[in-house]
C-alpha cells in the first residue's frame, strides 16, 4: 500500500497569495538541478514485507492488555521514554537552572506539560494551596488578599500564548539539537483570570503607573510591570492545558505577560504592589539588560521579537531517504501573530514562503510546513518569521551588526541546519569536521 505524496502539489487549497511563490519555486527548483522532478513515494510499510502477505498477528493483538486504571495518571508510551526535557550535562547549578521543550520531538502548538520549558532561580517551592495567598497593595482603593480559591470565584478566561526565556538561546548559537538551539519557548492553554478584573476589585488610584510582582519562591523572583500590559491582557493562571499548573510552572499562582520576555511572568505569585515607578529589582538592573556597543544598556525590553526554527528536519535528526520531506517548524511573535514563515534550502539565496497551519493565533506558536525533495545533496536549511508589524526575523550577522557582542538576552537570530550527503543534519553554526 502506498501513500503516493505529490511534493508539487500538496494537499489542500494552495492560496492566491502564494500562487506566484510556489511558481518561483517550481521554476527555481528545476533550475537548481531538478529538485522538484520527480514526485515523492512515501511507504506506508517497509519494502522487505510483500504488500500481498497476509498481515501478522502481533502478541499485542494475543492477549488482553493492562487492566483499565492501571495508571490512575497517564503517562506517554514506554517507547517514547527519550522525549525529555533537555537538562545541559554540565549543568552544575542545579537551582539556579533551566530545562528546555524537546521541541524536535512534538507536534502541533501546544506543548505537553511534563515537556514544557522551565527556568527556576531559587529551585521549585513545594506550595500548599491552602496557605497560599496573594495580595494586592499600594496604590489601590482597598488592599485585597486572595487565596486561590477565591480567585478561582472571578470570570475566567483561557489562552493559547507562548512563553519564550529571554536567554532563549542567549549567545551561545551552537545547540546540536532543536531543543539545545532554542528550547527555551513552550506554548499552552493558560486558565485563569485576567489581572484588570482582580486589580478594578481592589479599585487602582489615578497615580499608579506600575505593578509590581513577587513570587513565593526563595529567589523572590520580582518584577515591575507597566500598569498598560497589566489592563491589557495579563492573566493570573491556576491552570494550563486543562489542569493544574505544574509545580515547575508556579503552582498554585503565575502571572502570564504574552508576548513579553518570560521572567516578568512571575511565578508562585505571591504579591502585586501597585506603585507609582518601578521597583528596579535586581531582574531589572543587574539582569535582564543588554549592554549594547555604545555602553548605554537595553532596559525593559518586554517584548520577544519574531523568531522561527525548523524542527524536522533538525539537528540530531538523520534523513533515511532521499526524495519528499516535510520541513517542519514553529514561529511566533511576541508584537502578536505571525504573518508569513519563509524557508530557504540553498544556504539563504533563496526564499520560499512556508504554508501556516491553522489555527494562527495572536503571541501563540504557529505551525509552519514546506515541501521538499531532497536527493543526496548537501544542503543548508533555514526559516525566518515574518510578523504582523511587519518584522522580520534576522540572521545572527545583522542582529550582532546592530547589538555587538556583549548582550545575552533577545538573540531571535535564525537558525540554519546543515544537511549532509549522508543525511545527517547538525547545526550550519558548528564547522563541518
Ligand atoms: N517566582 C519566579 N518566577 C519566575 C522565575 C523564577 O525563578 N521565580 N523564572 C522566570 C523566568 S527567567 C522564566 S523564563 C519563566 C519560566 O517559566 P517556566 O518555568 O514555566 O517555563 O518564569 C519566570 N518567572
Ligand atoms: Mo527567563
Amino acid at each position: 500500500m502506498h501513500a503516493r505524496v505529490d511534493s508539487s502539489s500538496p494537499p489542500g487549497d494552495e492560496p492566491a497569495a502564494t500562487a506566484r511563490d510556489r511558481r518561483e519555486f517550481l521554476r527555481r527548483g528545476v533550475a537548481a538541478g531538478g529538485l522538484l522532478a520527480a514526485a515523492a513515494t512515501v511507504r506506508a510499510a517497509p519494502a522487505a514485507e510483500a504488500a500481498d502477505a497476509p498481515l501478522a498477528i502481533p502478541e499485542w493483538t494475543r492477549a488482553p492488555g493492562a487492566a483499565t486504571g492501571a495508571q490512575p495518571y497517564g503517562h506517554p508510551s514506554a517507547f517514547e521514554k527519550h522525549v525529555i526535557r533537555h537538562l545541559r550535562p554540565n549543568d552544575k547549578q542545579y537551582i539556579s537552572s533551566s530545562t528546555r521543550s524537546p521541541l524536535q520531538e512534538l507536534d502541533g502548538i501546544i506543548t505537553p506539560n511534563g515537556l514544557f520549558y522551565e527556568r527556576h532561580h531559587g529551585g521549585v517551592p513545594a506550595i500548599d494551596p491552602a496557605r497560599h495567598r496573594l495580595a494586592v497593595h499600594g496604590l489601590v482603593a482597598s488592599p485585597l488578599l486572595f487565596t486561590v480559591d477565591d480567585l478561582r470565584r472571578f470570570p475566567s478566561e483561557s489562552h493559547i500564548y507562548f512563553l519564550e526565556c529571554s536567554g532563549n538561546p542567549g549567545y551561545n548559537v551552537y545547540g546540536k539539537t532543536a531543543a539545545e538551539a532554542n528550547g527555551l519557548v513552550s506554548c499552552a492553554e493558560w486558565t485563569g483570570v485576567p489581572l484588570r478584573t482582580v486589580l478594578a476589585e481592589a479599585g487602582v488610584q489615578p497615580q499608579a503607573k506600575w505593578v509590581v510582582a513577587e513570587g513565593a519562591d526563595a529567589a523572590a523572583m520580582t518584577r515591575s510591570i507597566p500598569l498598560e500590559k497589566c489592563l491589557d491582557d495579563a492573566l493570573l493562571v491556576y491552570s494550563q492545558n486543562g489542569e493544574r499548573l505544574r509545580p515547575e510552572q508556579g503552582y498554585p499562582l503565575r502571572l502570564l505577560l504574552p508576548g513579553f520576555e518570560g521572567n516578568m511572568s512571575i511565578k508562585w505569585l505571591r504579591r502585586l504592589h501597585v506603585t507609582d515607578a518601578p521597583v528596579q529589582s535586581r531582574e531589572e538592573t543587574s539582569k535582564y539588560t543588554d549592554p549594547m556597543p555604545d555602553g548605554s544598556a537595553r532596559r525593559f525590553t518586554y517584548y520577544m521579537e519574531a523568531k522561527s526554527i525548523i524542527t524536522a528536519p533538525s539537528g540530531g535528526q538523520r534523513l533515511a531517504h532521499r526524495g519528499f520531506h516535510e520541513i517542519r517548524g514553529i514561529a511566533w511573535s511576541g508584537h502578536g501573530k505571525i504573518a508569513r514563515v519563509e524557508v530557504s534550502v540553498d544556504d539563504g539565496a533563496t526564499w520560499h514562503e512556508a504554508e501556516l497551519q491553522a489555527p494562527v493565533l495572536t503571541r501563540a506558536i504557529t505551525r509552519f510546513r514546506f515541501p521538499w525533495q531532497w536527493q543526496g545533496q548537501p544542503a543548508v536549511i533555514q526559516s525566518r518569521a515574518i510578523d504582523e508589524t511587519g518584522y522580520v526575523q534576522p540572521t545572527l550577522e545583522a542582529l550582532v551588526a546592530v547589538r555587538g557582542v556583549n548582550g545575552t538576552y533577545h538573540n531571535n537570530a535564525i537558525t540554519p541546519w546543515r544537511v549532509a550527503a549522508d543525511g545527517e543534519v547538525s547545526n550550519a553554526r558548528i564547522k563541518a569536521s
